[in-house]
């Protein structure tokens, strides 16, 4: 057994675990990694694509921005489409100006670690038994590197191991208050070596079901397709999610997304979840521990960023001057912000697909809800504000 003590003990190597260790190593406090998958599939996990302006923000003021000045692909618009035709909505003209990025979370990831590994502090891969105990005064945090037992003393604990992982539930049941929705339906995500035929995304309500025209970078094309939860990707042929992506996103102006081999492809559930507080004592969850959007309005990873840019802010505070008001006001801020973003994602969700416990009335009122967001300015600003997202702050 090998017994250590950091500052802060980080469960998951995700965006907020990895963003975490960056922010307080620019503070000068000390952190360890621990992360149970490998760092091959950490980082080629297709996931998020869409960054508010705040999280670009955030990554030039960490100093991780020069790739994502590079290559990040920053959009103006964006396009709602529904009884074949596109509408476009000025995102940057909606809101002063703002607007939003597009790069890959997998790159995000990467740039990340290639800060942590310069700064030479710990980062484990595939830790097993990774367990941690914050019932003391001091909390613990304990697992097994390729074997060999390691015990971590820790001021604080910070839960970044997304939805799954083991932090939250460490937490008495009668401390948390859990607010939930699952959907009756599910994304399947691809990435095909296309060039993207639209220079914005496309949101399409179709009556097959919900598309997603997005891309990463001029050479690649993202899409996703409503699907059944649980689909079986065996049931999905190539030729068939092009026909079906095709139907779904071509307009009667003859715009159809470029087709091109697919290389990726994933069935994601949706679901929308949070947990009230986002503390308990020394333990601190941030990002996908703490809440779940579904990827309708792209503010998962989003949230993420604010989550630890605030935790880095409190943490920095407590160890420059023994000052704990903003630990004590990270879950009210957090959750501020994440309802606002549940509201968002959860608008745009029921917007947007096809629900079959849907009637005919039903289906009549989303087509006004899309006509009404497509011609009223007041309605197209209020999707662009939230779309954008708020400063961090
Ligand atoms: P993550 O990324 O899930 O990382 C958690 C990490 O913790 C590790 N872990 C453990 N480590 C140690 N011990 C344990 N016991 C552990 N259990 C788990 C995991 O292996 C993992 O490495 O959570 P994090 O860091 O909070 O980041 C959240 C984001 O990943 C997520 O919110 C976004 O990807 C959501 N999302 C989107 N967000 C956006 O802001 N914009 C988008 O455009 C967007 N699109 C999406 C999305 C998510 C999607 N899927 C697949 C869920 C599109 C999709 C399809
Ligand atoms: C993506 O590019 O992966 C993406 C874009 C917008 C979303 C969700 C995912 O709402």
């Amino acid at each position: 057994m090998t017994r250590t003590r950091t500052q802060v003990g980080i469960v998951g190597a995700g965006p907020a675990g990895l963003m975490l260790g960056h922010l307080l190593h620019q503070r000068g406090i000390d952190s360890v990694i621990v992360e149970n998958r490998s760092r091959d599939h950490v980082i080629e996990r297709v996931r998020a694509g869409v960054l508010e302006q705040g999280t670009v923000d955030l990554m030039h003021e960490a100093g991780i921005g020069e790739r994502l000045a590079r290559e990040g692909m920053r959009h103006e618009g964006l396009y709602i489409a529904f009884g074949g035709r596109r509408h476009r909505i000025d995102l940057a003209g909606l809101t002063g100006g703002c607007a939003i990025t597009v790069y890959g979370q997998h790159e995000i990831v990467k740039d990340l670690i290639g800060a942590r590994v310069a700064s030479g502090r710990p980062l484990t891969y595939e830790a097993t038994e990774v367990r941690i105990d914050h019932r003391e005064w001091r909390p613990v945090l304990r697992f097994r590197d390729h074997g060999e037992a390691r015990e971590v003393a820790c001021d604080f604990i910070a839960g970044c191991d997304g939805f799954y992982g083991i932090c939250r539930q460490t937490i008495p049941a009668d401390r948390l208050r859990v607010y939930e929705r699952t959907y009756p339906f599910a994304w399947l995500g691809v990435l095909a070596q296309a060039p993207p035929s639209s220079r914005e995304l496309v949101y399409s309500r179709h009556e097959r079901g919900f598309a997603l025209f997005s891309m990463r970078t001029p050479e690649v094309t993202r899409l996703y397709l409503q699907c059944a939860p649980g689909e079986d990707l065996a049931n999905w042929s190539d030729d068939r999610i092009w026909d079906e992506l095709r139907t779904r996103l071509g307009t009667d102006d003859g715009w159809v997304p470029t087709m091109g081999p697919i290389s990726r492809r994933s069935v994601t559930e949706m679901r929308s979840f949070v947990v009230e507080p986002m503390r308990y004592g020394r333990l601190f969850l941030a990002g996908d521990a703490a809440h779940i959007v579904p990827p309708t309005g792209a503010k998962g990873l989003n949230l993420a960023m604010a989550d630890v840019w605030r935790l880095a802010g409190a943490l920095g505070a407590f160890y420059t001057s023994g000052c704990d008001a903003g630990l004590d006001e990270y879950t009210d801020r957090g959750l501020r912000r994440t309802w606002r973003a549940q509201r968002l994602s959860w608008w745009m969700t029921s917007m947007l697909h096809r629900d079959e416990t849907d009637n005919p009335f039903d289906r009549r009122r989303q087509l006004a809800e899309l006509e009404y967001l497509v011609s009223s300015t007041a309605a197209m600003t209020r999707l662009a504000e939230n779309y954008v997202g708020a400063p961090l702050g």
